[in-house]
């Protein structure tokens, strides 16, 4: 019995991060609230076929590894600094293999972009998830959306 389905299948998800700056100052010098966060490019639920994200933060956090399984695969945080977050993400069905993006967190506009306060920034990146001959569990679990 063939246990795959021939074909390319597609997913469609945008992954970046908002950012505002605090009202005030917190004792530990944080200055800005921000949002990092996998989401679907259509109106279509993710957790369908995605069972885990995996946010994986500065290691100036506690508990860096965020394990996110259910929607909105968010993760929100207080900080000062930018840096890298990776995000690892689990199929429902462990047989695909997991795919990850990493974001460059954006805290600040730059300065060109400044208009009075800018009051929350956004940064963020389209990609696809792309799918090749999945198994037939995962194929039933993609064209379920
Ligand atoms: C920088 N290389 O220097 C980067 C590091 C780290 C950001 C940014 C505070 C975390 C915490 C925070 O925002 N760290 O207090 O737990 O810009």
């Amino acid at each position: 019995t063939k246990d795959r389905v021939e074909g390319v299948f597609r997913k469609s998800v945008v992954y970046g991060n908002r950012a505002s700056p605090l009202q005030e100052k917190l004792p530990n010098d944080h200055t800005h609230r921000w949002t990092v966060y996998l989401r679907p490019f259509n109106e279509e639920p993710l957790s369908n076929f995605i069972k885990k994200v995996q946010f994986k933060l500065h290691p100036d956090y506690e508990n860096s590894t965020r394990n996110v399984e259910e929607e909105p695969f968010e993760v929100t945080e207080t900080g000062w600094g930018e840096f890298t977050v990776t995000m690892k993400i689990y199929f429902h069905d462990s047989a695909e293999r997991q795919a990850s993006c990493s974001h460059y967190l954006a805290l600040r506009a730059p300065e060109i972009f400044k208009e009075g306060d800018v009051p929350v920034i956004m940064k963020e990146n389209y990609d696809e998830l792309v799918f090749v001959n999945p198994t037939r569990r995962m194929h039933e679990l993609l064209m379920n959306t």
